[in-house]
């Protein structure tokens, strides 16, 4: 069965960051920073969604959804990162799975989706190898709980994009800004990654994966060194993060100055152990060229020629079937089943008279790369999942409430939601089934 999903998580859409015994996050921190986030947004309210989950589930419920990804928070389980379990936080995912099992919609829970606590942030984070072995105790606890009832597990999101935004540029949190010092929070995040499997796979979870970030790269030019650029790139952005789960070796970073000095024997059998699927999250792919001047060895060239997001992210449907055919081409019989678990867009979206959200763009937007994945299918890539960036509209890190990805409207002052006319489409869509 194909999984038609939505995507959330924890940090973007709960609240209620200081009930029931939720320990600090290193978003809680970064967020009340001044400069930080735009317009000073923070995700104390968020979408309330702690308080208004029954009213999303059946809202998915509507949707005719038969998946739902979301987040579990690290600091609701384990307030200070270590040690016993607060029992009010499983309880609160606890609830909200066996609500999502009564709809019949499948639960894939996400383990870290950047909210670490704080107090494992003040001992290096990722940087960190110790958390590592604290994310693998995280995991055994929650899969204690909820191995019974979610039948799919994704330890990591996009550790790519948390090692750059969160540690080489500090444009999230927990705002460093160590450039290419911050590659230990790569390895140290897949190392989790990889002891984590271990211990779902113990208490019978049934399918794990990991979500990574994808990007076709394309170079600028077929000029040697913007390939050469290019190449750097892609080993960064896709290989880094691809190569060590899917064939348990690391890409060579030695001609960029680059090295993993933190890797010991035996870190790459975990971090290689074969999944039972890969999530990919496909927003565009990226143009390189060779750099400038000093530091990096590449640089970003700029996509135009296409329409653009809110965000000004170019729209290239055909961009997911590159990269998923491209991933096949790479990884053959290595790669696992596929499940695109994030895909999406912002608008500017407002509710306009009559209460109604007419976001067509977002609609050619889904229409675009649903039917991009249907052609990768038909090349030979095994897709089986699609899940929408987002069900709601949210807290979107660095950009606060500006940048609105949801299927559905949501007025931060009320807390109101409002399907949008994508989400009567996507239900259209999905019935058609
Ligand atoms: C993903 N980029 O993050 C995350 O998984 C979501 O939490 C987020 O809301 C969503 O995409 C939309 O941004 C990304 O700059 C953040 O390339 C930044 C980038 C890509 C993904």
């Amino acid at each position: 069965m194909f999984l038609w999903g939505t995507a959330t998580a924890s940090y973007q859409i709960e609240g209620a960051v200081a009930e029931d015994g939720r320990g600090v996050s290193i978003w809680d921190t970064f967020t009340h920073e001044p400069g930080r986030v735009r317009g000073g947004d923070t995700g104390d309210v968020a979408c309330d969604h702690y308080h208004r989950w029954p009213e999303d589930v059946a809202l998915m419920s509507d949707l005719g959804v038969n998946s739902y990804r979301f987040s579990i928070a690290w600091p609701r389980i384990q307030p200070d990162g270590r040690g016993e379990a607060n029992p009010a936080g499983l309880d609160f995912y606890d609830r909200l799975t066996d609500a999502l099992c009564e709809k019949g919609i499948a639960a894939a829970a996400t383990l870290f989706h950047w909210d670490l606590p704080q107090a494992l942030e003040d001992e290096g984070g990722w940087l960190n190898r110790d958390t590592s072995y604290r994310f693998a105790e995280y995991a055994a606890i929650v899969a204690d709980r909820l191995a019974d009832r979610i039948p799919m597990w994704i330890t990591l999101n996009e550790p790519f994009i948390h090692m750059v935004y969160g540690y080489a540029l500090g444009n999230h949190a927990p705002g460093r800004a160590l450039v290419l010092d911050a590659l230990p929070a790569a390895h140290h995040q897949l190392l989790g990654h990889g002891l984590a499997v271990r211990e779902l796979r113990a208490r019978g979870a049934e399918k794990v994966l990991i979500t990574n970030n994808c990007t076709p790269v394309w170079p600028a030019s077929a000029d040697p060194a913007d390939l050469a650029a290019a190449d750097a790139y892609d080993a960064l952005h896709n290989r880094l993060f691809n190569d060590p789960v899917l064939l348990g070796t690391y890409p060579d970073l030695s001609a960029y100055g680059v090295s993993l000095d933190c890797v010991r024997d035996g870190d790459l059998d975990l971090i290689g152990t074969r999944l039972d699927g890969i999530g990919v999250n496909y927003y565009n792919p990226t143009r390189i060229t060779a750099p400038t001047g000093e530091g990096l060895p590449f640089e970003d060239a700029g996509i135009t020629g296409y329409p653009t997001t809110a965000f000004g992210w170019p729209v290239v449907p055909d961009g997911l079937r590159e990269l998923l055919v491209g991933l096949k081409a790479r990884y053959g019989d290595a790669l696992p089943p596929v499940y695109v678990t994030e895909n999406g867009c912002s608008q500017p979206d407002d509710v306009g008279p009559g209460g109604t959200v007419d976001d067509q763009a977002r609609i050619a937007y889904l229409d675009g790369h649903i039917k991009a994945v249907e052609k990768a299918g038909a090349e030979g890539v095994d897709v089986r999942g699609y899940y929408v960036w987002s069900l709601l509209d949210n807290f979107e890190w660095a950009e606060g409430y500006n940048q609105r990805f949801g299927l559905v409207h949501v007025d931060f002052a009320t807390g109101t939601r409002t399907p949008k006319a994508s989400y009567h489409w996507l239900a259209q869509r999905i019935s058609q089934d």
